[in-house]
């Protein structure tokens, strides 16, 4: 039996490379003349190309290097256009959304109009994108599973800067182009409506995202300790007995009681993935719309305690006028 497969070595096969199945009629040719990587084949297949690139492609990354290159140029002005401060402070540059005084206007290029065309540009670039993975996975036959899962990430990313600030009525609402930035306005704005952690949407995307991360880790372990018998090769798998697949499932009936199987825990996967972001965006949508604090809410649902009665009732900050007349 050979023992060639733990964490670390998998097994590298290398042959003649392939251009996959011919297309049919409306595709566009693959491009590159594919090659072997010995380390790229330690990663997954050693063989680099062709790549279908096709009119989504091409379109896509137009539209993506149209805002990539906005963006990048709106935080160059920011620091005066020195490359160097650029560089130090990358991480800290931003690209803001407009201003609240403008609410669903078009404001003036450099109060948020930069920001909102760069934004048009990125999501027709994320939609296009998404054409091209429906359209290759239908010109391979497969199953559109792969887009529709694309379209869970893609729903939280168009609540938060799309939806939500639609329903909100301003663009201020949205999330900044921005590595630390983007981090400031989540934490922000968890504060502004009275901590996401009581938001029972936010709970529910973290079991998901836990989840996934659970059950990614059973199935790797999984598949790569039967992977001495085989077990990544599914099919003969699945139909014979006292295969690789059959010790795998028996592992956890065994520990557990309960075992997935091998077309079952690509469901479970499926689904933990998805609803992470599915559920995130509903909470997201919900706030400031439905629900102006999660605290207090659920505090009025019997879910978090009221603050003991020592200190002055809780006011919903949001009803503070914060200094102002
Ligand atoms: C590993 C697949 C590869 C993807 C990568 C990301 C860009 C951005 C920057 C043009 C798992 C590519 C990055 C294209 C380029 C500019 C200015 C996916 C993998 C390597 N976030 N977020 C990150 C995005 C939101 C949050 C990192 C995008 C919400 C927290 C990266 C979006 C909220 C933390 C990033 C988005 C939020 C991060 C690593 C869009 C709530 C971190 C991402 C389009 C969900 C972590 C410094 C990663 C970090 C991080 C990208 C949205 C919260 C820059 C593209 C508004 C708390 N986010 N994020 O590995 O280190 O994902 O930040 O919606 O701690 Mg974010
Ligand atoms: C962002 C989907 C969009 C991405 C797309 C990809 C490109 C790049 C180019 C590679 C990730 C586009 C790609 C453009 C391509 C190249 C070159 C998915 C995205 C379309 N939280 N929180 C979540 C936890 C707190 C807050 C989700 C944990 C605090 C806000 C997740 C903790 C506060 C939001 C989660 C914690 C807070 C979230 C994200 C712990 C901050 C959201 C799920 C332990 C102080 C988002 C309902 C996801 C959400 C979200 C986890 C704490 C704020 C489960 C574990 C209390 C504002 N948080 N969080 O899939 O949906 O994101 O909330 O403390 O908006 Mg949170």
């Amino acid at each position: 039996m050979p023992q060639y497969q733990n964490l670390f070595t998998s097994v590298q096969v290398t042959g003649p490379t392939s251009s996959g199945i011919p297309l049919g009629w409306g595709n566009d040719p693959r491009l590159g003349k594919p090659f072997l990587f010995h380390l790229a084949g330690r990663l997954g297949n050693a063989q680099i190309g062709p790549v279908y690139l096709g009119s989504m492609g091409v379109a896509s990354l137009f539209f993506g290097m149209i805002a990539f290159n906005i963006i990048g140029m709106n935080m160059l002005a920011s620091v005066n256009w020195d490359p160097i401060q650029f560089i130090r402070q990358l991480f800290w540059l931003a690209l803001e959304p407009p201003a609240p005084q403008y609410g669903l206007q078009m404001p003036p290029l450099n109060q948020g109009g930069w920001w909102m065309i760069s934004g048009l540009f990125l999501t027709v670039s994320i939609l296009l994108w998404w054409v091209r993975t429906y359209r290759r996975a239908r010109q391979l036959g497969m199953g559109t599973h792969v887009p529709w899962a694309f379209v869970g990430a893609i729903w939280l990313y168009l609540v938060l800067g799309f939806f939500r600030p639609l329903l909100m009525g301003c663009w201020c609402e949205a999330v900044p182009f921005g590595i630390f930035p983007h981090l400031d306005w989540t934490a922000a704005f968890s504060l502004r409506y009275g901590n996401l952690f009581y938001n029972p949407f936010h709970a529910l995307s973290i079991v998901f995202l836990y989840g996934s991360v659970l059950l990614f880790a059973m199935h790797g372990a999984t598949i790569l300790a039967v992977s001495r018998y085989g077990g990544e090769r599914e099919i003969e798998q699945i139909v014979d007995r006292g295969t690789a697949s059959e010790r795998a499932a028996l592992f956890w009936r065994w520990t557990m009681g309960f075992n997935a199987t091998m077309e079952s825990i690509h469901r479970w996967a499926w689904w933990f993935a998805v609803l992470c972001p599915l559920a995130g965006g509903i909470g997201i949508l919900l706030t400031g719309t439905v629900v102006d604090n999660w605290y207090l809410w659920a505090v009025k649902h019997g879910v978090a305690p009221p603050y003991p009665a020592v200190y002055p009732i809780t006011i919903d900050p949001a009803t503070l006028t914060g200094g102002k007349p």
